[in-house]
């Protein structure tokens, strides 16, 4: 006997589109948990989509001998610009693994150790530009996301955006924000309604050659003036799958770039905002970190591993807010039954809903409640198992999560360092702003110069 999975009343032709307000997809999501609980089912424009939250069925559905990534519906749209670039390439995609193999080094715990000065170089800029602000109003999201993208930038392809020297960023990132917003947009567009839009249409592929044009123009450049750099971009130019010998192509090579961009720079940003988010509402917290920077004179990358305090704040933040709202699956047999009785068939988009999964309370103790000291000794190790997924599942997760982590653990530390900080507005309690990831609405901060702490 299986178990029906709840589902809202459906409209005709429209299903349950009119769930789904696109602005607020979170949102959306979140509330629908609330009415059917930990698994609901969507029909959206044909389409057959199954919600997922509870530690015990989203434990089922990362066992990657039943399930594997599903390249969804947005993810489908974004293929556009990023192709066969690991993120958005299906499994059984030969670049995939190709890509797979020969990047996993690239990410690799020594590899990413070396990218230390980079980061500190951008980091750098953004302290000097903050002591020349102090007192002022700082757009503290907008900040991360120029030092998220310079740096991702830098450690990819040794290019900079110089964001830091800008009143408005390069025009790059508009173009590569316009394409993630007009790719969720589609999502929701019948066939010929999206073909009508002829002027969206050509501001799309316009934009998507600017992303194209930059990445390609940077490939040509390096193949005629070979470099040493210690960039993924050379990782990627001279690195061979060992067991195939195969490269990749300058085509796969440009995927991957924009890839980078895309997936290593929102969701960095997101992360550094709502940690320092949770750490202004909790003082007791901020004290703590502040604390735990000041037992080293200087931030070097052996300090990094040591920040024990300061990665669990991260850990929390990622639990409470992941940036990646979900990942989206699917069966790799006709059918599958979940706990509960709940069949599930191949076609089906099966997506894990991160916030909800974040606060099952048969998990978490005060679900709601910023934590971090839950994440440490042993804390973390300890979880039953895939309770906390913000970087993704099995083979598809996050390949740049060391990165992120590095990177994260740096600007925490050398912000707390350099300066104090405060809200500009006490009473400020978040909101969300959403696209393909979500950052903090609205968060505006102060800060003061330590720099009579050594
Ligand atoms: Mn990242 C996949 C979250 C930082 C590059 N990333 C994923 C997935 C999640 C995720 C979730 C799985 C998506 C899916 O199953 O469809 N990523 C994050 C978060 C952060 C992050 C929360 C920061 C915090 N990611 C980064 C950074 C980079 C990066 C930084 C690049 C430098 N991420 C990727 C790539 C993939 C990925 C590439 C796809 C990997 C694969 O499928 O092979």
């Amino acid at each position: 006997m299986t178990t029906p999975i709840p589902q809202p009343p459906a409209r005709f032709l429209l299903g349950n589109v009119n769930e789904i307000d696109p602005d607020r997809f979170l949102q959306s999501l979140q509330r629908l948990e609330k009415l059917y609980g930990s698994i609901y089912k969507l029909d959206i424009l044909g389409n057959r989509i199954v919600v997922i939250s509870s530690q015990e069925i989203v434990n089922m559905a990362c066992d990657e001998s039943k399930f594997d990534k599903k390249i969804g519906l947005a993810l489908v749209e974004l293929r556009a610009v990023s192709g066969d670039g690991l993120f958005t390439a299906h499994t059984s995609e030969p670049n995939w693994k190709l890509a797979h193999n020969i990047l996993i080094p690239a990410f690799g715990p020594q590899a990413i150790r070396n990218m230390f000065p980079e980061m500190m170089d951008i980091l750098s800029q953004l302290i000097l530009r903050w002591e020349r602000f102090v007192g002022e109003e700082i757009d503290i999201c907008d900040n991360f996301t120029r030092l998220t993208l310079d740096t991702i930038a830098l450690c990819s392809f040794n290019y900079r955006f110089n964001s830091f020297y800008r009143e408005k960023m390069h025009s790059f990132v508009d173009s590569m924000v316009n394409v993630l917003i007009e790719s969720g947009k589609r999502v929701q567009r019948l066939a010929l309604q999206q073909m009508l839009m002829i002027g969206t249409n050509r501001r799309f592929n316009d934009d998507i050659a600017v992303l194209h044009g930059l990445c390609d123009e940077i490939v040509k450049q390096r193949r005629e003036h070979p470099n040493d750099v210690n960039d993924l971009l050379n990782r990627m130019i001279n690195g061979k799958d060992s067991v195939t010998g195969y490269q990749l192509s300058d085509e796969n090579i440009r995927y991957q770039m924009i890839t980078f961009l895309v997936a290593g720079h929102e969701t960095t940003s997101g992360l550094l905002s709502f940690a320092f988010y949770y750490l202004l509402k909790n003082p007791n917290a901020l004290q703590k970190a502040q604390f735990e920077v000041d037992q080293y004179d200087e931030i070097t990358i052996d300090t990094l591993s040591k920040l024990k305090y300061i990665d669990a704040v991260l850990k929390e933040t990622l639990r409470l807010q992941s940036t990646a709202i979900l990942f989206a699956l699917q069966s790799k047999n006709d059918k599958t039954i979940l706990p509960g009785g709940y069949e599930i068939s191949k076609d089906d988009t099966i997506l894990v809903l991160l916030s909800q999964l974040h606060r099952d309370p048969k998990i978490w103790d005060r679900p709601e409640e910023f934590l971090p000291e839950r994440m440490l000794n042993g804390g973390f190790e300890n979880l039953p198992e895939n309770a906390w997924k913000p970087f993704g599942n099995g083979q598809r997760s996050c390949i740049g999560r060391p990165f992120a982590m590095q990177e994260s653990l740096l600007a925490v530390a050398m912000i707390l360092k350099h300066f104090y900080i405060d809200l500009v507005d006490p009473s400020y309690d978040l909101r969300i702003k959403q696209n393909l990831t979500i950052k903090p609405d609205g968060f505006k901060i102060k800060v003061r110069s330590r720099q009579h702490v050594k």
